[in-house]
């Protein structure tokens, strides 16, 4: 992409209106518009990340065997009335009423509406097991929405449902969903820890949060160290077998990690002294076993092995898409501006051309750009009439990983410079040294279409 043709409404200005950094970097790098409270517009360059976010969560739910589809934003009440939630819900449904008098809502969350394609499709226990999934834009009342896309009233949820026959097929679907999620905010460049939590208006026993420690988090969190040491790197996970994701979870749920919603003082007390921390932490996701809640009350059974219709045992699984892009920049960002992970930035590499219409200079960049663009990569090209310092700062404040300068004192020896936006660190290369490296460092980022 060409800067001179793209639609970049940076702000000079820092919004009085934002509280935390993620939310004045998002409206100062032009990511995204407040269209009403809690309700935003996305920019291009907020639209780009949100859509490489949205990309991992579906590679690694097909990766574990989880089957994409979409269900439509608006639900009739009736369904919620089944299952006793419409009442229970209060004031945080958004409620409409259509031309017909006929009650409707803008749905904060799918349980029945999948439930019902589950029970109008599905009869035998010889169909499970089967987790079906969506990303689809939500909306919850919110009292007080804020911090931009981190407590929205729209924003975006990739929400998944497993169905199993048994209690014990229904926690390995649990389990695996957790191995699932490890991966996804892996990729992300995230560590998120998961945590024991309450299960709210969703219901349920089994229910753990994925929370990304930050400052600015909304929870209070209290947790072992030892748990910010685990990775799964490039562990390779087999889905299908109990054992290995029960073994994962094991592992990740050994150390003491909860919310101040469950937290028990005794248990974290037998943690180490020098082990115990107390921070603040972002909900990123959250993972719930609700057995029958919703099968029974809807009808949702299948034909056992032995003839006898019996509920299927469900869970529910949530990742907030949209809230995790201010996640990422609370993650990692600096007083410049954002840092993005390599996984989920907008554009690979940026390239600043420091004398705009001088022939060697405009020559550099084109063939630079052409042959990242060749290699599959995305560069943003700074190609307008702009002072140095300018195009600097802006490329620091949107945060791309890299950044290769193309100056006529440089090209003197053919030289170009690579710049880590991470370290500040720069070297001089050779144009064909910065391409190769470039290629190196995204080969496991690339993404490949998922479904
Ligand atoms: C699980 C999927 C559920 O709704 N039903 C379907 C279950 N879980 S949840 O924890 O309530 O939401 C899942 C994730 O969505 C994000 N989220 C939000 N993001 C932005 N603004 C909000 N107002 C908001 N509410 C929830 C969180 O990341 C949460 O973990």
């Amino acid at each position: 992409m060409r800067l001179s043709r793209y639609f970049l409404p940076v702000l000079k200005e820092t919004p009085a209106e934002a509280q935390i950094a993620s939310h004045r970097l998002m409206l100062r790098a032009g990511m995204i518009k407040q269209a009403s409270a809690g309700i935003y517009s996305w920019l291009p360059l907020g639209f780009k990340v949100l859509r490489k976010i949205e990309n991992i969560v579906h590679e690694e739910q097909v990766r574990a065997g989880h089957v994409p589809m979409l269900m439509p934003t608006l639900q009739s009440a009736d369904l919620w009335r089944e299952s006793g939630r419409y009442d229970d819900y209060g004031a945080e449904m958004l409620r409409i009423t259509d031309r017909h008098g006929r009650d409707m809502l803008y749905g904060p969350t799918n349980e029945e509406l999948i439930t019902d394609i589950f029970r109008s499709h599905v009869g035998s226990y010889k169909d499970l097991p089967l987790t079906l999934y969506h990303i689809q834009w939500k909306f919850r009342d919110e009292v007080r929405p804020r911090f931009g896309v981190m407590r929205g009233r729209e924003f975006f949820m990739k929400d998944g449902y497993n169905f199993d026959l048994t209690k014990e097929d229904a926690l390995h679907a649990y389990n695996r969903h957790m191995v699932s999620y490890l991966r996804t905010y892996e990729r992300m460049g995230l560590q998120a820890i998961p945590m024991r939590a309450d299960s709210g208006p969703i219901g349920g026993d089994d229910t753990h949060e994925f929370l990304v420690l930050a400052d600015t988090g909304e929870s209070e969190v209290f947790y072992d160290s030892a748990i910010t040491d685990l990775k799964l790197g490039d562990r390779i996970v087999d889905y299908d077998s109990p054992e290995d994701c029960a073994a994962i979870v094991d592992e990740w749920t050994a150390p003491y990690a909860r919310t101040d919603e469950t937290h028990d003082e005794a248990k974290f007390n037998a943690v180490p002294e020098d082990r115990r921390r107390t921070w603040r932490g972002i909900e990123v996701g959250q993972i719930f076993y609700f057995g029958t809640k919703y099968s029974e009350p809807m009808g949702a059974t299948v034909q056992g092995p032995d003839g006898k219709a019996v509920p299927v045992h469900m869970g529910s699984h949530g990742i907030g898409v949209s809230r995790l892009v201010g996640a990422i920049i609370e993650a990692s960002h600096d007083e410049s501006g954002i840092i993005w992970p390599e996984g989920v930035t907008p554009f690979h590499v940026g390239i600043v051309n420091l004398k705009q219409g001088d022939a060697e200079c405009d020559a550099a960049c084109e063939a630079l750009y052409q042959s990242l663009t060749l290699l599959g990569l995305e560069p943003l090209y700074d190609d307008r009439d702009e002072r140095a310092g300018g195009k600097f700062a802006t490329m620091d404040l949107i945060g791309l990983p890299w950044r290769v300068t193309v100056g006529p004192r440089g090209l003197k020896t053919g030289m170009l410079e690579l710049t880590s936006r991470r370290t500040g660190e720069s070297e001089e290369l050779s144009p064909e040294a910065v391409v190769e490296r470039l290629a190196d460092i995204y080969a496991a980022h690339v993404l490949q279409p998922a479904f």
